[in-house]
């Protein structure tokens, strides 16, 4: 067959579709299934994409020595191409993808946010009732955050953990900034036989996502901010359960509208209230987290 004739708006190409079919039939026989699957349709839709917009020499090369930068900044407390897939919506487009959750009626389940590029895989465990914030700086407002961790039913879990990590008021994560302590503003707690969990937190305040790489770069050529409204991360387990990844989000923050990372969802938002006879905080946040149960 005589190579296909392509028009892509302006002028003629000679790599159309057939070119792209046999770019994907290259795929040998012992490939594994899904990744066959996957890399076909990437082939595709990033063939057509470049046929579509005329995509130059030039241009390709930006994009590749962008993706170059992220990965020659990226070590274990630094992750550019997270960051980069954060801007462009990627990760929670994903995260939605992943975990939409049947919510059945009169049930009730956390929703998940996307995870970040700041999670540690090692947070300690530490005493409900203790606090997250060493170093607490001047300017924070120190909150005790409680609550339970429920079945979907309304059934309390004992033993589940509840993993929180938030930036401190600089606008920084502990691993970002050589003057916190490490582990700074960061705790696992298990809950009680009435699926309790407290401690005390800061909190928090909006945050400007790291602009010293390739993200920061892309968001400016976008005339975009790179700011994130006031967040504390959360991931949820117990056994038998779906674990939930999640963030919740300061009710009266700047920036819920136009998140730089697109990972506010409604439902997240709550709300700071003042606390009485408590010397170690002012401010209170009561939150319960819904798990559904595991997929039988
Ligand atoms: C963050 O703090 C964050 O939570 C996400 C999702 C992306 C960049 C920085
Ligand atoms: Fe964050």
């Amino acid at each position: 067959m005589a190579s296909q004739q392509t028009t892509n708006g302006q002028s003629t190409i000679s790599l159309g579709q057939e070119f792209t079919q046999m770019v994907i039939d290259a795929t040998g026989p012992k490939t594994n299934p899904r990744l066959r699957e996957v890399m076909s349709c990437f082939i595709q839709h990033i063939h057509d994409f470049a046929r579509e917009i005329n995509l130059t020499a030039d241009e390709w090369m930006m994009a590749v020595q962008m993706i170059n930068r992220c990965g020659q900044m990226s070590d274990e407390k630094r992750n550019e191409g997270q960051l980069l897939c954060d801007v462009i919506g990627l990760e929670s487009l994903v995260d939605d993808i992943t975990y939409t959750t049947a919510v059945n009626s009169g049930q009730s389940v956390t929703s998940s946010a996307i995870l970040g590029p700041f999670y540690r895989h090692d947070h300690p465990i530490r005493p409900n009732g203790t606090t997250i914030s060493f170093d607490t700086p001047a300017d924070a407002e120190p909150v005790f955050m409680f609550g339970r961790v429920l079945s979907a039913d309304g059934k309390p879990l004992a033993n589940a953990s509840v993993e929180a990590w938030q930036a401190s008021t600089n606008g920084l994560y502990e691993q970002q900034d050589p003057n916190q302590q490490d582990l700074n503003l960061r705790g696992k707690f298990i809950t009680d036989a009435e699926g309790k969990y407290s401690f005390y937190c800061i909190r928090p305040t909006p945050y400007p996502i790291p602009n010293d790489g390739p993200s920061g770069q892309l968001l400016e050529m976008l005339d975009r901010h790179n700011w994130r409204p006031a967040h504390i991360h959360l991931v949820v387990q117990a056994e038998g359960y779906k674990p939930v990844t999640t963030q919740i989000f300061d009710k009266d923050s700047k920036y819920l509208d136009d998140d730089s990372v697109f990972a506010v969802k409604n439902n997240l938002r709550v709300e700071f209230v003042p606390r009485k006879g408590d010397p170690q905080a002012a401010l209170e946040l009561e939150y319960n987290i819904g798990l559904a149960p595991l997929d039988k």
